[in-house]
C-alpha cells in the first residue's frame, strides 16, 4: 500500500510531517490500525534499529526518526485504543537514584515504544521505592534501569533488592543499561537483561516476552 510505504519512508528518513500527515490519511482511508501500526511505523523503526546496528544511523539521525514515529503514534493511539489492540507488553522504565542523565533513556523508550509496547516512563533520579510503587500499581511486564554514572549504577542493585523485598520481583522482567553497564554487571545484580544500545533494547524486551 503506497500510503504505508509513505508512512514507512517518513519515520525512516525522520520526516516527522510526513509521518503524521501519512497517518491521519491512512486512517481517513479507512486503513486498519493494526497494520498502519505493524507495517508502518513499527517497521520503520525496526530498520532504523538495523541501519543503527551497521553503523549508518547515529544517535541523532535514530533520535529524528524516534521522533517521527512518536508523531505518527499520537495520532494512531486514540484509534488503537477504540478498538482496544493490545500493546506488545507494558514497560515501567526510569533512570536510577542520584542519576539526572535521560537522552539514553529516552531513546530506549522511543525504540520500545517503536516497538509496540505501552511505556510508563518514570523520569529521572527515581528511587527503588518509587520503581516499587509504579511496579504494584501499573503491573507491568517489564522494568527498564537506565544509568550513567558509575557511583548511581549502584542503585540498580538497591532497586532489585527492594523489588524482591516488596515481593514484586518474580512477576517482572528486568532490563538494564547505560554507558558503564556491563552484561556481567546485569548478570552479577541478577537483572534478566542487559543492552548495549536502544535498538537491541527492543529486540531484548520482544525476546523477554517470549
Ligand atoms: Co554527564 N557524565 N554528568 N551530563 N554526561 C557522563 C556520563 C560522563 C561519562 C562524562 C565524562 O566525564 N566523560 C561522566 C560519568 C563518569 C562516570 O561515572 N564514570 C559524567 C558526569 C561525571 C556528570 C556529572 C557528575 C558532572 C558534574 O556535575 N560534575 C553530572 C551528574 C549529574 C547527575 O546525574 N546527578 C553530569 C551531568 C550531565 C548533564 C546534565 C550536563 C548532561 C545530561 C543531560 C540529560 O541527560 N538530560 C550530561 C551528559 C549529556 C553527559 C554525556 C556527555 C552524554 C550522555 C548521553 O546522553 N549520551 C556523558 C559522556 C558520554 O557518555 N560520552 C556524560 C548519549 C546517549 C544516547 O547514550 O546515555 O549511553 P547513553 O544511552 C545509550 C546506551 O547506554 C543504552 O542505550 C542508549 C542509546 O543507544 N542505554 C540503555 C541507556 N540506558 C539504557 C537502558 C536500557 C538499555 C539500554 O534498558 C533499560
Amino acid at each position: 500500500n503506497p500510503i504505508i510505504s509513505a508512512i514507512y519512508a517518513g519515520v525512516v528518513q525522520g520526516n516527522a510531517k510526513q509521518a503524521s500527515e501519512k497517518t491521519s490519511l491512512a486512517i481517513g482511508e479507512g486503513l486498519d490500525a493494526e497494520t498502519i501500526l505493524n507495517e508502518g511505523l513499527i517497521a520503520a523503526m525496526k530498520e532504523v534499529g538495523r541501519l543503527f546496528e551497521e553503523g549508518e544511523y547515529f544517535v541523532p539521525e535514530m533520535l529524528v526518526s524516534a521522533r517521527a514515529m512518536q508523531s505518527g503514534m499520537a495520532i494512531l493511539r486514540p484509534v488503537l485504543i477504540a478498538q482496544d489492540i493490545r500493546p506488545a507488553g507494558k514497560v515501567v522504565i526510569g533512570t536510577v537514584k542520584g542519576d539526572l542523565h535521560d537522552i539514553g533513556k529516552n531513546l530506549v523508550s522511543m525504540m520500545l515504544e517503536g516497538a509496540g509496547f505501552q511505556i510508563i516512563d518514570l523520569g529521572t533520579d527515581v528511587a527503588p521505592e518509587k520503581f516499587l510503587e509504579a511496579i504494584r500499581q501499573n503491573r507491568p511486564d517489564i522494568v527498564g534501569m537506565s544509568a550513567l554514572l558509575t557511583t548511581t549504577m549502584l542503585n540498580m542493585s538497591k532497586t532489585i533488592q527492594v523489588l524482591k523485598d516488596g515481593g514484586v520481583r518474580d512477576g517482572i522482567k528486568i532490563i538494564v543499561g547505560g554507558a558503564p553497564v556491563t552484561e556481567k554487571y546485569a548478570a552479577e545484580i541478577g537483572a534478566d537483561g542487559f543492552s548495549p544500545d536502544a535498538s537491541q533494547a527492543a529486540s531484548l524486551a520482544r525476546r523477554l516476552m517470549g
